[in-house]
C-alpha cells in the first residue's frame, strides 16, 4: 500500500480559530536499524524498551503514513562472550549461534517486531564488507600495527580480553575487580593493576604478559571530518545529542580493532589472509554496525536482487534520498557517532550515514538492573508466556526510558494495562459494539446530523491527531501513547455525554447519530493502534469489519469519523484486554524477584 503522497499538517491560529492546513509531502524512503542484540541468550524487557520495540514502533508508524520503510537488525554475533557461552553450552560456536539466533528471531516476531530483516553478523556479506572496510581505510593510509601487552592464560590458551582478568582492585582491595574497570570502587583500571590476577574464564593464576600485534584505527587523523559530520546534527534527540557530544570533548583516540580470538572476521589485505593476522579476527564492534549493512544486502539477496541494497546504503547508487535513523541504549552511542562514523569516513567512500539517532536510557527492575543470574527481570521470551505482546508492548511505549531512566514495577505494570487498556480502550471498544448489536442489528446505522457535541469531538480529536501524529515523527514514544491515550479517553467522554442509551428511548436518530460516530471511532482506534498494539489494532479492525493495513488519519476528524458506511456490519468479538489481578502480581513477583527490597 504505497501513496504517492502523504498528507503532514500545519496548525495556525486565526482570530481565535484553529485552522488546520494539509501540506503534502512527497513519499520517501526511510531506512530504520535498532541496535543488534548481541547472541548470547534471549534479551529481557529492558533490552527490547530500549532500542528494538521503539524501532519498530516508528516503523509501522511510517508504513501507515505511506512511506517506503525498510527496518533492519541482526544478532551481534561475534567476540569473546560468545565463545565462552557456547563453550558452556558444550557447543561449538558456530552452532551455538545458529541455535540463539533462531531463538532470538522467533521471540522478535512473537512480539510482532516487524524487520524486513533479522540478519546475522556472521554472515558472509558481512565478512566481505567488513573486510572491504579495512582495506578501504588502509589504502587511505588510516590503519596501522601497533604492537600491544596482553594478558595470556597459559592454561586456557589463550589471551583475555581486560574484563576476563580479574583479581584485587589495588585502590579498595575488592577482590572481584574486572581488569577494565572496578565494579566496586568504578575506577578504570589495567589488567597489569590488579593484584592476584586470575583468568575469569577457568579461574587459572597462570597467567603472563605477552607482546601481541593489533591493526588500530587512527580516529585522530579522522577527527576534524567527524566534528563537522556531528556539528551538522543539531536537530538529534537530545540524549544521544549530549553523549555524542561529550565523546568528542573527551578527544579521539586511535583504536584497535583486532583481537586474538578464533570467532569473528578475519584479517585480510588484497583479499587474502593478512601476514602475521593469520589467528586474530576484528574486534566485534568493529564488524557489528557495517553488519546494518550486510543484512540488507543478506535481505536483498534473499529476494533475488543482490545489488538491491546499494539503493539503500550507496550515496553514488540513489540513497541519497534515503532517511536514515538508528535507535539504540545509550551505552551503544558512543559506538554509533565515534567509531562507526570514523570507519565510513575514513573509507572515503559515498556511503549513507545516520540522520537521526535515537537513544534511550535504562528500563530498571524496581530501581536496580535486570539480571540473568539473579533471576531478575522477566526476558521476553517468559514475557509472551505470562500475557500477549500487547501488553509488554503498551506498557513499555508508554514508560519509554527517554528523557531518565525508568523502572518497570509488577504494580505499575498492573495499574497501566488496567487502566488503559482494560478500562479505557477495551471497554469503549465493547461497549459501542454490545450496543449497536442490541438496538441497530449490529449495523452503522443511517441518517440524522451532527450536533454540537460532536462538532466539539471533531475540534478536540483533530487536535489530538496533530499532537500524536507529531510525537511518532519525533520518535517521542510516551508522548505519542500519552496522544493516542487521550484520543480514546476523548471517546469514552463523548459516549458517556451523548449517551446514546438515553437518547434511543425518545429520539432513535439522535441515538443512531451517535453510534455512527463510536463505531468510526472505533475504527479510527485501529488505526491508530497499529504502531503500538499492532495484534489488537487487528482485533479492534475486525471488530469494525475494516482491513489493516490502514493508512495514518487525515487530520481532519471530521472526514476520519465518517469512514464506515452506514449498513456495514459489524459485530463485537472477544474481549480485547483481560484485567490484571492482585494473585497474578502476586505470582510473578514471587517467581521473576521483584519486591522494593
Ligand atoms: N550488540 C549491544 C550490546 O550487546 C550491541 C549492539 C551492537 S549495534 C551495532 O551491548
Ligand atoms: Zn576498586
Amino acid at each position: 500500500m504505497h501513496h504517492p503522497y502523504i498528507s503532514t499538517v500545519e496548525m495556525v491560529y486565526d482570530h481565535g480559530l484553529l485552522i488546520i492546513r494539509e501540506l503534502k509531502d512527497p513519499m520517501s524512503r526511510i531506512l530504520i536499524t535498532s541496535a543488534l542484540p548481541y547472541i548470547n541468550g534471549i534479551k529481557h524487557l529492558g533490552n527490547l524498551a530500549g532500542s528494538m520495540l521503539p524501532a519498530d514502533v516508528f516503523a509501522r508508524f511510517q508504513r501507515a503514513r505511506g512511506h517506503e520503510v525498510l527496518y533492519i537488525c541482526a544478532t551481534d554475533e561475534h567476540g569473546t562472550p560468545a565463545e565462552l557461552a557456547a563453550a558452556k553450552a558444550g557447543q561449538d560456536v558456530r552452532t551455538y549461534c545458529d541455535e540463539q539466533h533462531l531463538i532470538q528471531k522467533n521471540a522478535g516476531e512473537a512480539f510482532g517486531l516487524s524487520y524486513d530483516w533479522f540478519g546475522r553478523s556472521s554472515s558472509p556479506e558481512n565478512r566481505e564488507l567488513t573486510q572491504t572496510f579495512c582495506e578501504a581505510l588502509d589504502k587511505n593510509g588510516l590503519i596501522e600495527e601497533r604492537v600491544d601487552k596482553m594478558v595470556f592464560s597459559i592454561d586456557d590458551g589463550r589471551f583475555l580480553p581486560d574484563r576476563y582478568v580479574e583479581g584485587t582492585c589495588p585502590h579498595c582491595g575488592y577482590d572481584k575487580a574486572r581488569g577494565d574497570q572496578c565494579d566496586n570502587c568504578g575506577r578504570l583500571l589495567d589488567p597489569t593493576d590488579l593484584i592476584n590476577p586470575y583468568s575469569a574464564v577457568s579461574g587459572s593464576r597462570n597467567l603472563e604478559v605477552r607482546d601481541t600485534r593489533h591493526l588500530y584505527l587512527l580516529q585522530t587523523k579522522v577527527e576534524p571530518q567527524l566534528r563537522e559530520w556531528i556539528a551538522g546534527k543539531s536537530e538529534w534527540p537530545q540524549l544521544a545529542l549530549s553523549i555524542a557530544n561529550k565523546h568528542l570533548e573527551e578527544g579521539l583516540i586511535d583504536r584497535g580493532i583486532t583481537r586474538d580470538l578464533k570467532w569473528g572476521v578475519p584479517v585480510t589485505k588484497d583479499g587474502k589472509p593478512r601476514p602475521g593476522f593469520e589467528d586474530k579476527v576484528f574486534y566485534v564492534w568493529f564488524d557489528a554496525p557495517i553488519e546494518y549493512i550486510g543484512s540488507t544486502k543478506e535481505y536483498f539477496t534473499a529476494q533475488g536482487d543482490p545489488d538491491g541494497w546499494q539503493k539503500w546504503w550507496r550515496l553514488d547508487q540513489g540513497a541519497d534520498d534515503v532517511r536514515y535513523v538508528e535507535f539504540m541504549g545509550k551505552d551503544n552511542v558512543a559506538f554509533h557517532t565515534v567509531s562507526f562514523p570514523a570507519t565510513i569516513l575514513g573509507s572515503g567512500e559515498p556511503w549513507k550515514m545516520v540522520d537521526t539517532l535515537k537513544a534511550f536510557n535504562w528500563l530498571n527492575w524496581y530501581g536496580g538492573k535486570f539480571s540473568t543470574s539473579m533471576n531478575r527481570g522477566v526476558f521476553m521470551d517468559q514475557a509472551l508466556k505470562l500475557l500477549p505482546a500487547d501488553y509488554w508492548r503498551w506498557y513499555l511505549v508508554a514508560n519509554a526510558p527517554e528523557s531518565s531512566d525508568s523502572s518497570f514495577t509488577w504494580e505499575q505494570f498492573q495499574a497501566t494495562i488496567n487502566k488503559d487498556l482494560a478500562d479505557v480502550l477495551g471497554n469503549f471498544v465493547n461497549r459501542i459494539l454490545k450496543f449497536t448489536e442490541s438496538k441497530f442489528d449490529g449495523v452503522v446505522p443511517a441518517g440524522g446530523e451532527a450536533g454540537p457535541l460532536e462538532e466539539k469531538l471533531y475540534t478536540d480529536i483533530s487536535a489530538l491527531l496533530v499532537e500524536a501524529t507529531e510525537a511518532f515523527e519525533a520518535m517521542e514514544m510516551r508522548k505519542a501513547a500519552q496522544a493516542v491515550r487521550r484520543i480514546w479517553v476523548l471517546g469514552n467522554e463523548y459516549l458517556q455525554e451523548a449517551a446514546p442509551w438515553t437518547a434511543f428511548k425518545t429520539d432513535v436518530e439522535r441515538a443512531g447519530v451517535i453510534v455512527r460516530h463510536g463505531l468510526n471511532l472505533v475504527r479510527l482506534y485501529a488505526v491508530l493502534a497499529q504502531p503500538i498494539i499492532p495484534f489488537a489494532a487487528q482485533s479492534i479492525a475486525d471488530c469494525v469489519g475494516v482491513e489493516l493495513p490502514l493508512a495514518w488519519p487525515s487530520m481532519d476528524a471530521k472526514a476520519e469519523l465518517a469512514k464506515l458506511a452506514s449498513g456495514a456490519k459489524v459485530q463485537s468479538g472477544e474481549v480485547l484486554f483481560k484485567k490484571i489481578d492482585d494473585d497474578m502480581v502476586a505470582e510473578w513477583a514471587a517467581r521473576f524477584g521483584g519486591s522494593e527490597a
